[in-house]
Parts: structure tokens; C-alpha cells; sequence
């Protein structure tokens, strides 16, 4: 086996990129060859993702990919990883409409016609997610019932991209788990609650799994990309591929899959349906390989970009790096507020619903734009490190080590804070998790590298070394 390429596809809800992955026998080296914002737009019906624009980008990434190296690697396979939840109606090939954004409010109708029949707790134990308002099952009864109809598949971001790619429609596995439409303990579409939601089977195209082949590139997409290669399916829910890379080496570990979110949770090998886990607000979404991943979702850096992107709109100039030095300095007490109030969920003025969140509570709000940084950060960190240990009772896992992935592992104060706060080390990066899992399984069903997730994972830490942050009292 020697080191070759493959193509990994990484779309994020800010933003998405294009990462070619070298890998071999103790070799992980990725170069991104694209990167592009991923914005939202509001149109009259709500707020939706410019797919279309997105492909595009896509497109140009892999284009990028598929050129010849140098070094006369070529591109073994490529695969598309992104947010879950969202899809695509199609009908003879054609989207009918942008997909909706899960941050659109929408959402609230569909959960008030699925839980005066389904309630959560049957809900969970047919499918084993928390309750998040913007699970597919709720945004499907959120839908025009007549647009629904019209549509032959609803194909989730990745697996549009993907038939976009090879003219192929199927719902990878990790991704259908996050619907709340596939059973939790057949992994198999759940047909007694798709009749009563009065869908039709066929508008969920035919799983796959990762590791297995989608199919070539069309042949008019090969013409435009000047190269070709096959798609496989990966743990096309970007979560799924961040587990996959995260460098755990014991049992005794929780991970946090930092960016807009902040997913809190151990790995376990089948679904846990206890009264426990869904009173304690957890999900069982499909791994790679069968594993479960027993998670929370928490609320996550959404609150502090969003925070940002508010005060930049009102004229000022804020930056990140400089906010969060500020925030270092911030002396005495901070408000600790519930990151995971439903108010912090849809785009708006997150200060404005901090300070009213402290009001309520009898809390002294922020008052400067540091305070409120910190205030954030310290909530987050609270969030994070009672939710590792939650997830490890919950799941039978003695947490003993924290492992902080993705964009958040490069939040100095935060893995600090939150190792304190957990008082287990915490242990960051790597920052481009996602791609990585997405390439490692990829180049794994390409014949370039062998063997479990854990040697995925051996490989991960050989060659990315974490951060370590100690505890401190
Ligand atoms: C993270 C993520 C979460 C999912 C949320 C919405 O990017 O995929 O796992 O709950 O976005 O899709």
C-alpha cells in the first residue's frame, strides 16, 4: 500500500471547503485546494441554504482536486460530508425549490402536528434522538403536503450533491439516522411511522453505507470537472465523520465536536434507549462501522458567531481573536447562562437574548462586548463539561479524558475552561476533523489504509497531535 489521494467534500453551515487527503501506512497530509462561504438567504417563504450556488463552489473545488499532481498521485475517490437534517425535493432530476435552513422557525408547526400523535418519548424509543425541532420528520410536516407529493426523492444535502455528482439517488446511513425516520434498533426506515406521516416510502431513496461505492462521476460532469473518479459514501453527517477522527485511544473518553455546534458524547456499540438518556436530552445517531454515537447537541460557537456577525452589522470592528483576549481579561464573575434555550436557536441578536435570559434568571447580564464573549464562553464551557459526564453515565463510560475536534479546538480559553470545569484533561484537535474522517473512510474502502476505527484513530494521533490542557483547580 502507498500513499495515494482521495477528495473529501466538507460543507459546514458557514462555510465549505475541498480537501484533498494523502494517505498510507502512517501517513494523514491534507492540502485544501477550496474554501468558500456557505450564507443563507431569506426569501419570502423563510430561510433557505443557496444550494445551487453551493454546487457550484463544489464544483470548482473538485475541479481544483482532479487536477494533476505533480507528484503523479491521483485522486482515488472523493466524498461528501455536511449538516444533517436538510434536504433537496427532486422530481426527474429537477430541486423544486432551495432547501429550507433548519434554523427557519417553520420548524414549529411540523413538531405540533408530529407530537399529538407521536409524542416524544414513543418517538425515542422508535428512533432514539433528542428532541430538536428541526429533525427532517418535523420539517417534512412542516412542508406544503402538495410540493411533498410532487417530489420523487428528498435526498439530504450531501446525498443531493452526490446525485448531483453520479446521476445516483440513496440516503447514506449516518445521515438518514439524524431524520428520526430510521429505527434505532433495525437501522432500517421505519414504514409504520413514514404511513402515519402520510409519506411515501419511495421519497426515501435506498440507504447506503460508508465505505460502499456510489458510482462514477456522470459523464457530463467529468467533462466539466477535466477528470474523473468514483464517489463513495463516507459518514456523509459531518459529526459522523468527526467521530471517526477523533484520536481516542481508551475506552474512557468523551468528545466534543466544536463549531456551530458543540456535539457532547461518547461512542457506544448499540443504541442506549433508556428512560435516562432521553429524560437527559440525548440522541443515538449512526456511526461509522455500526457505532452508535450517544450525543447532545449543545448550542455551540453559533451563539458567539452570531454575536459577532451583530455587532459587525451595527458598524463595529470586532474581530475574533482580538474579542477573545479581551474576553481572557474579563476579572471576577460572569453570568453563566443556559446555552441551550430554544431563544438562542434562530438567527437575531443573541446579546439582546443573553441579557433577557439574566434578567429572568435574576442574573447581572453583560454589559461590555468582552463580558459577553466571556459569558458565552464560560456558559459553553459549563454546557460542555457537565454534558461529557452526563453522556458517560448515561452511556457507561467512566470519563476520564475530553477530546475537543474542529473549529473550537483553536478556542484556547475554551478547552482551558472547560478541562477546569469537567476537571479531566482536555486534549484538542484535530481542527479539521470532519475532512479527516471523511478521507479516512474513503481512502479505507480505496484499499490505501486497513483495519477498525481505532486504527483509523491510531493513525489520527501519529500524525495530529492534540493539545493537552491539565485541569486546574
Ligand atoms: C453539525 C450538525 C449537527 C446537527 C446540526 C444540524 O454541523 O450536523 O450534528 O444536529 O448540524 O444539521
Amino acid at each position: 500500500m502507498t500513499a495515494q489521494t482521495v477528495a473529501a467534500v466538507d460543507l459546514g453551515a458557514t462555510s465549505g471547503r475541498v480537501i484533498v487527503g494523502r494517505v498510507g501506512p502512517g501517513v494523514l497530509e491534507t492540502t485544501t485546494v477550496a474554501r468558500f462561504a456557505n450564507d443563507p438567504v431569506r426569501l419570502t417563504d423563510g430561510l433557505h441554504w443557496n444550494l445551487v450556488g453551493l454546487y457550484d463552489s463544489v464544483l470548482q473545488g473538485l475541479r481544483e482536486a482532479l487536477r494533476p499532481s505533480t507528484e503523479g498521485d491521483g485522486v482515488a475517490s472523493i466524498g461528501v460530508d455536511s449538516w444533517a437534517v436538510d434536504y433537496g425535493l427532486i422530481r426527474g432530476g429537477r430541486l423544486l425549490g432551495e432547501p429550507f435552513h433548519y434554523r427557519d422557525e417553520r420548524t414549529a408547526r411540523g413538531v405540533e402536528a408530529v407530537h399529538t400523535r407521536h409524542p416524544h418519548a414513543e418517538l425515542f424509543a422508535r428512533n432514539g434522538l433528542q428532541f430538536l425541532p428541526f429533525n427532517t420528520l418535523y420539517q417534512f410536516a412542516a412542508e406544503d403536503p402538495e410540493v411533498l407529493r410532487l417530489a420523487d426523492h428528498a435526498l439530504l444535502i450531501p446525498d443531493l450533491i452526490g446525485f448531483w455528482l453520479t446521476g445516483q439517488a440513496r440516503t447514506e446511513r449516518t445521515n438518514a439516522s439524524t431524520t428520526g425516520l430510521l429505527r434505532a434498533d433495525t437501522g432500517e426506515w421505519d414504514a409504520e411511522l413514514l404511513a402515519s406521516a402520510g409519506i411515501t416510502p419511495s421519497l426515501l431513496a435506498p440507504l447506503i453505507a460508508p465505505g460502499e461505492t456510489l458510482g462514477a462521476l456522470s459523464r457530463d460532469v467529468a467533462s466539466v470537472l477535466g477528470g474523473t473518479a468514483p464517489v463513495t459514501a463516507v459518514g456523509s453527517h459531518d459529526t459522523a465523520s468527526a467521530v471517526v477522527a477523533v484520536p481516542m485511544s481508551s475506552p474512557d473518553a468523551a468528545y466534543i465536536s466544536c463549531g456551530t455546534w458543540g456535539l457532547v458524547g461518547v461512542e457506544t456499540p448499540r443504541p442506549v434507549l433508556t428512560p435516562a438518556a432521553r429524560e437527559a436530552g440525548f440522541t443515538n445517531e449512526g456511526g461509522v462501522d455500526g457505532r452508535i454515537r450517544l450525543l447532545r447537541n449543545v448550542m455551540g460557537l453559533w451563539i458567539l458567531s452570531e454575536a459577532v456577525r451583530g455587532w459587525q452589522r451595527e458598524g463595529h470592528a470586532v474581530d475574533l481573536p482580538t474579542l477573545l483576549d479581551a474576553a481572557e481579561e474579563v476579572a471576577g464573575e460572569v453570568a453563566v447562562f443556559d446555552v441551550d434555550d430554544p431563544r438562542f436557536l434562530p438567527p437575531g441578536d443573541m446579546p439582546a437574548r443573553i441579557a433577557a435570559w439574566c434578567n429572568e434568571h435574576g442574573v447581572a447580564a453583560p454589559r461590555t462586548r468582552a463580558e459577553f464573549a466571556r459569558s458565552i464562553i464560560e456558559s459553553l464551557a459549563r454546557a460542555f463539561a457537565d454534558t461529557a459526564h452526563e453522556a458517560g453515565r448515561v452511556g457507561g463510560v467512566d470519563v476520564k479524558v475530553i477530546h475537543i475536534v474542529g473549529g473550537g479546538a483553536l478556542n484556547e480559553l475554551l478547552c482551558r475552561r472547560t478541562a477546569d470545569l469537567a476537571g479531566v484533561p482536555v486534549l484538542a484537535g484535530p481542527v479539521e476533523a470532519t475532512a479527516l474522517g471523511n478521507i479516512l473512510v474513503q481512502a479505507r474502502a480505496a484499499g490505501l489504509v486497513a483495519g477498525s476505527l481505532e486504527s483509523l484513530r491510531d493513525l489520527v494521533a501519529q500524525t495530529h497531535h492534540p493539545r493537552r490542557y491539565e485541569p486546574r483547580a
